[in-house]
């Protein structure tokens, strides 16, 4: 990678939000999944897979005892990963809760743990000096009112008609408001809100039964969201605008835009395809791609958020240590390639990704080359070039324009083009 030195300035923030300049800063952050499905060790959606009741499922909750949980382990690894936000699963769609909620008792405290997870969570990411994130799922496949629908474990049940007829949405949603409520007032400063997801009607493909703003009250949730953390980042999953889009496991191929507007977005990503906990998988992105994947997003003005599953014991799977330790050696070279950076407004060439902070152009290639890479449009705007690693010189020159316009007849290079000399050998 190299750096040069730029007389243009990067390129206008996707908004002018103060709110979101953290976010848009920190660029990288990591995801927890846990909860219960760890210890089924298949993915975290076995309950709806394999169509398990509640008292089935609760088999686990009677044995939940992870010995090896550590909040300050998490969060020394997200750090030394380089990220510099975390956002734990408070409660996924199995509906059970990390903390002590006073609404349920199908939590952390009624196992064998009986430990607050979330607030150890909170102070061991907060002390490490991180922001703080939660999500929570909006679908809930415990409680007694969650209407059934077409992802829900008991979907299939002969009777359905009939168990949906006691079940009682507004009494869900009362529900649903008063655990944020719990999450957004006994924990202090919540940075971050992941709330997963919606899926009324429009959704693709279609679910029957599908859910979104109307069910979850998403427009008065958000507004009590915003009274009692003001300053607090609301993703786009509640089925009305959010403070930021979340595209899944796909990489957009430009700065995402809603209403003609760039607009913050993250991308999250898994290890190994699954979320939560998957034993027998151990098909993990290499650290080169996830690593090529956190530079296509800042190059594009957005954040990866990358998700590890600890298991049932609390534990980081060595293949997941391995992944974060080795994104984490990239970024102790490379960060600032990344934090506070940006899509640059020059366009790089194939196999290549630029960001851009302030007036340093970082050339991320993809696909090393024999010796040269050709930067169309630098000529005369780059002054020093060096690859970022080892702070070495990269010599580089520019193509005459008169030979250059003549080359272009002939299938060469377009005049303005900046020729940098690499070493043989990727760094
Ligand atoms: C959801 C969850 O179902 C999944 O278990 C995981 O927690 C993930 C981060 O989020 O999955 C989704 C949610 C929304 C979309 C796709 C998958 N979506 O809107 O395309």
């Amino acid at each position: 990678m190299t750096s040069g030195m730029l007389s243009t300035t990067t390129p206008p923030t996707p908004t002018a939000d103060t709110r979101s300049a953290w976010f848009r800063h920190d660029r990288f952050g990591l995801f927890v999944h846990w909860g219960l499905y760890a210890m089924g060790a298949r993915h975290e959606w076995l309950m709806s897979r394999e169509q398990m009741t509640a008292q089935q499922y609760e088999r686990f909750a009677a044995r939940f005892d992870p010995d090896l949980f550590d909040a300050s382990e998490w969060a020394a690894a997200a750090k030394a990963a380089g990220a510099q936000y975390v956002v734990l699963t408070a409660k996924h769609h199995d509906g059970f809760c990390l903390w002590d909620s006073a609404l349920t008792d199908y939590t952390v405290m009624h196992t064998p743990f009986g430990r607050d997870v979330v607030a150890a969570f909170v102070d061991a990411v907060r002390a490490a000096g991180l922001k703080v994130g939660l999500y929570y799922s909006l679908l809930d496949w415990h409680h007694p009112d969650f209407l059934i629908d077409g992802f829900h474990p008991q979907r299939d049940a002969p009777n359905v008609t009939e168990l949906n007829q006691s079940r009682d949405m507004a009494r869900y949603r009362e529900y649903l408001h008063g655990q944020v409520r719990e999450l957004l007032t006994h924990y202090g400063t919540i940075d971050y809100l992941f709330f997963d997801f919606s899926y009324a009607s429009g959704h693709n493909p279609p679910v029957w039964g599908g859910k979104g703003a109307e069910e979850w009250g998403s427009a008065e949730l958000l507004t009590m969201v915003r009274e009692l953390q003001p300053g607090i980042l609301v993703n786009d999953r509640l089925g009305v605008p959010g403070d930021f889009v979340t595209p899944e496991q796909y990489q957009p191929d430009r700065p995402m835009e809603r209403s003609g507007m760039q607009v913050p977005w993250e991308a999250c990503q898994t290890l190994n395809g699954s979320w939560g906990y998957d034993r027998d998988n151990t098909d993990y992105k290499s650290v080169d791609l996830l690593v090529r994947m956190l530079i296509d997003g800042v190059a594009k003005n957005g954040n990866l958020l990358l998700n590890v599953g600890p298991n049932g014991r609390g534990a980081f799977d060595p293949n997941a240590e391995h992944a974060l330790a080795g994104i984490g050696e990239w970024m102790r070279l490379h960060a600032r390639s990344i934090r506070g950076a940006g899509a640059s407004g020059f366009v790089p060439p194939s196999d290549v990704r630029y960001t851009q902070r302030g007036d340093r152009l970082y050339v991320h290639v993809f696909a090393w080359p024999f010796g040269s890479l050709h930067l169309l449009g630098l000529a005369d705007r780059v002054e020093y070039a060096q690859l970022l690693n080892d702070g070495s010189e990269v010599r580089f020159r520019v193509i005459d324009p008169d030979t250059a316009a003549q080359n272009l007849t002939q299938g060469g290079q377009p005049a303005g083009t900046l020729t940098l000399e690499l070493p043989v050998r990727r760094p």
